[in-house]
């Protein structure tokens, strides 16, 4: 099956590192293909980042012929319900992904993310995802997206020094990791920690395996069917449903009949 891991942000280096965690753990049948946003921030640590990301993924999943599923390697998991409604291909994002996986593994969990100003993103998805009974608390290191990829950096010990908070602190039996650019840290934490420590893109991977395994697709009944077609005008008058989808799903059908 094809897996098609999108980086919402234009930082290519990131999406290899993301490559590498979710090639690390995916199935030998499992091929990943990697995309990097062509459109929007290096980084993506705020709203107005995460608004703007959110046609770079879009960009990613109507392009081309469907993957088997989709994973969008952002903590924010930005337009994860647009992109949902765009396929019926099944689509993950990292942070629901990492949170869920955390659920079966531990009763509760922190999630240790980058700056302070995004701590408020991640806290409104663990109350969006009912993940509030299972997540203690949400802590920001105050490490930039960018500095993840940094060799030279101190991010490292500055993540597992606010891990060691979390498990003393909070009490919390497993550590989700609040960005995709740390999913090559899960490993050196977990050994350091002796907790589950949940990179969301490795999670998000071996989630799409199983929902595209048991021949799962996004439902079209209702909120996630394809957008209504209408005119767009400006600047996203390509992005007009009434243009994109009948021939999306012109693609899809012809596919399925080979
Ligand atoms: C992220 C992430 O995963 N990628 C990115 O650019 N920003 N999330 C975060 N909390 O900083």
């Amino acid at each position: 099956m094809q897996i098609k891991l999108i980086n919402p942000n234009t930082t290519a280096s990131m999406t290899e590192l993301m490559g590498e965690a979710a090639r690390a753990v995916a199935a030998p049948g499992s091929e990943i293909l990697l995309a990097t946003s062509r459109s929007g921030a290096a980084s993506i640590e705020g709203h107005y980042d995460e608004a703007l990301s959110v046609l770079g993924v879009l960009d990613q999943i109507l392009e081309g012929d469907p993957a088997d599923a989709y994973v969008i390697g952002c903590f924010g998991d930005p337009g994860l319900l647009a992109a949902r409604e765009a396929t019926s291909s099944p689509v993950f994002g990292i942070a629901e992904a990492a949170m869920h996986a955390a659920t079966f593994v531990a009763t509760s969990f922190s999630v240790v993310t980058t700056l302070e100003r995004t701590r408020v993103i991640a806290e409104h998805l663990v109350r969006n995802y009912g993940m509030q009974d299972h997540c203690r608390r949400v802590r920001a290191t105050d490490v930039p997206v960018l500095e993840l990829d940094r060799p030279e950096s101190n991010a490292r010990a500055v993540i597992l020094a606010e891990c060691e908070k979390a498990l003393r602190e909070d009490r919390s039996e497993a550590i989700v990791l609040g960005c995709a650019g740390m999913a090559d840290l899960a490993q050196f934490l977990e050994r350091e920690l002796g907790v589950p420590v949940i990179d969301g893109v490795a999670a998000a991977v071996k989630f799409a395996e199983a929902i595209v395994g048991m021949g799962l697709r996004t439902s079209k009944a209702g909120d996630l069917a394809y957008p209504l077609p209408k005119p767009y005008i400006g600047k996203l008058s390509g992005y007009a449903p009434a243009r994109l989808f009948p021939a999306n799903e012109r693609q899809r059908i012809a596919r399925a009949a080979i």
